[in-house]
């Protein structure tokens, strides 16, 4: 029952606070998002283990620029920044997310359509 060492949790700064570990059971390395021909990403939300990647998938017939949120900065997840503008029918994929948290995105060309918009989470892996 000794005084146990805590260290606080300080500063509510600008920067992104990671989210809670969770345990990463089943997460799989990678994930495909696919932007359907109704212009909507399918899934939307993604779960992938620590160190994965995602690749977006463009399906639609116009030109979408997948980033990471927040809009217009795009700071919070920068392994987005290696998917970015898709053309119809490309793909590309992420870089590795090696930080446990969820990432949102969005279509930076339309960063108010909540069909384009969509969460990564990464999950601890055990
Ligand atoms: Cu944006």
């Amino acid at each position: 029952m000794g005084a146990a060492a805590v260290v606080a949790c300080g500063g509510g700064g600008g920067r992104g606070t990671p989210t809670t570990p969770t345990p990463g059971g089943g997460a799989s390395a990678s994930a495909t998002i696919v932007i359907e021909a109704s212009g909507r990403v399918n899934p939307s939300t993604v779960t992938i283990a620590q160190g994965g990647r995602v690749t977006f998938v463009n399906r639609h017939t116009r030109n979408h620029d997948m980033s990471s949120d927040p809009h217009p900065t795009h700071t919070d997840c920068p392994e987005m920044g290696q998917v970015g503008f898709l053309a119809p029918g490309q793909s590309r994929t992420s870089g590795n997310f090696n930080t446990v948290r969820t990432c949102g995105f969005h279509d930076h060309d339309a960063p108010g359509d909540m069909g384009l918009r969509g969460r990564i989470v990464i999950v601890a892996v055990q």
